[in-house]
């Protein structure tokens, strides 16, 4: 079963650019939902494969099991996301920047530090409906690269490991920018927890040489 992961800082840090209110809708309700939600479905998959071992036959039409399987990897890829997001923002100032070989892989794949944000930016905004901006490190391509993630679960690369995740979902950014989410992706720059960024990536891409 999994457990709501507390919040790395008080509800205030990431105030001005995301405000307490928006932080603990955000966590207390929302991802305690896909926790709870991760939790029912996994209990009605086993009990499901409880079924099969006593019987030997399918508690569920196949549609339904299917159905249970997506519904498990939407939440288990919210509840994912959303510890890695709340890890990538700290409060303003402490974030420091992109440095050494991030830095240098960023500016070989996207040109400037500059354009990958302005890359990051346009891709979060023409996501329709709720889903991710991501900066992945594609290790087959040895390559950075932006995915644009529908809901949680859609849009992945196969071993494509995420470095830095915005969420787009309303619920990131209503509270306080109503409709306005380039104004959320233009702010949340304010509280990006680079060396948490700088740090993965060091991890990332030092795996490669093992495989
Ligand atoms: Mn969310």
């Amino acid at each position: 079963m999994a457990k709501l992961r507390p919040l790395p800082y008080p509800y205030d840090a990431l105030g001005p650019a995301i405000d307490a209110r928006t932080v603990k809708v955000h966590h207390d309700k929302h991802q305690a939902g896909y926790v709870k939600g991760y939790n029912k479905t996994l209990k009605r998959i086993e009990a499901s494969q409880r079924h099969r071992v006593e019987t030997s036959g399918p508690k569920l039409i196949p549609e339904m099991l299917k159905a249970r399987y997506q519904n498990l990897t939407f939440n288990a890829a919210g509840i994912v996301l959303h510890e890695m997001y709340w890890e990538n923002l700290t409060s303003p100032g402490q974030g420091g920047e992109p440095t050494g070989r991030l830095l240098s892989q960023i500016e070989q794949d996207f040109g400037t530090s500059p354009v990958f944000l302005h890359e990051m930016i346009d891709v979060g905004s023409a996501i329709h409906g709720s889903g991710w901006v991501v900066l992945a490190w594609v290790p087959r391509f040895e390559r950075l690269t932006i995915l644009a993630v529908g809901q949680h679960q859609n849009g992945w690369i196969p071993g494509a490991v995420p470095l830095l995740v915005i969420d787009v979902w309303e619920h990131a950014y209503y509270l306080q920018y109503e409709s306005s989410r380039l104004d959320y992706l233009k702010a949340i720059w304010g509280v990006m927890n680079w060396h948490a960024v700088n740090e993965r990536f060091a991890h990332a891409s030092s795996a490669r040489s093992g495989g």
